[in-house]
């Protein structure tokens, strides 16, 4: 078994960002020493520290399947060929951000697109969006492959504005709060390949994916068991024609993540 988690509204409270409804569960995956895998939104930024908060050790997937980090310490990969970027052992499946948002700033001057995006927010300015605290904030800012936005016009103006993107090969994933405009990656993918890697030949392991939002689709369709984690305050991504198993959880949040490991790895005993 392998587990893949998003982060915010999933493992993560959508509203404090908190774990701690998830702490048996966690402890159970210690228990069974089963490989647990990050894949969210967030940034590398982020994920060094959140990690190190989670005790978890494991290679993670950044910025929707933009990338795989291997962080300093994991020898899970030893044989794989990585990029080295910044000092950091990566795989990239996505163009890098400076472009996108180049484009999408051309797009909004030409055009008069009414929409704001990270590249418009000051660190203070996300506190208030997001209720990150200062420092998270600047980590969230500090972004490689993908530029979250607030569309601030019209469903025609999206139109054409999504025409635009899909014409240059880019796309929008819906997160929780924002839509995250990034070239053709996801989690589905990352997940995949990551997975190949860790268990490149013999039985391909039982794959077990949560997550609460649109930006999870692609991951939860391709997971053994997928399970959909509910939100305080979005209705559940739909997930048509799953792979696998599909489960919705009762509980919102990580106290529904927590719920949702333990009737699947069975309570210890
Ligand atoms: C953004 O991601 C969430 C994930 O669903 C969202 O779209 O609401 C990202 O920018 C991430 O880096 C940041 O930490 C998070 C904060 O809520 O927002
Ligand atoms: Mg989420
Ligand atoms: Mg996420």
């Amino acid at each position: 078994t392998v587990i893949f988690t998003d982060l915010d509204g999933t493992l993560l409270d959508h509203d404090n960002y908190s774990f701690s409804a998830a702490t048996s569960a966690l402890a159970r995956i210690a228990e069974l020493d089963i490989i647990w895998v990050l894949n969210t939104s967030k940034t590398q930024a982020e994920l060094h520290q959140l990690a190190g908060q989670l005790n978890n050790p494991y290679p993670f997937i950044i910025e929707n399947g933009a990338a795989v980090v291997v962080p300093e310490g994991c020898d899970l990969l030893a044989g794989v060929p990585l990029d080295v970027v910044n000092g950091q052992r990566v795989k990239a499946f996505a163009p890098r951000r400076e472009d996108i948002v180049q484009l999408l700033h051309d797009w909004r001057t030409e055009k008069g697109f009414q929409f704001s995006g990270f590249a418009d927010y000051s660190a203070p300015m996300l506190c208030e969006t997001t209720g990150l605290r200062l420092h998270e904030a600047e980590l969230a800012l500090q972004r490689e492959y993908s530029e979250p936005i607030r569309w601030e016009d019209s469903a025609e103006r999206w139109q054409e504005f999504a025409a635009l993107l899909s014409a240059e090969g880019l796309q929008a994933l819906k997160g929780g709060r924002f839509i995250h405009i990034m070239g053709a990656a996801d989690k589905g993918a990352a997940m995949a390949w990551l997975a190949s890697c860790l268990y490149p030949t013999g039985a391909a392991p039982r794959l077990i994916a949560l997550g609460d939002s649109g930006n999870d689709i692609a991951m939860l369709v391709r997971a053994d068991i997928a399970v959909v984690v509910r939100s305080p305050h979005h209705a559940p991504p739909d997930i048509m024609a799953p792979q696998g198993e599909l489960r919705i959880t009762e509980g919102f949040g990580p106290s529904g993540w927590n719920q949702a490991i333990l009737d699947i790895l069975g309570a210890a005993t």
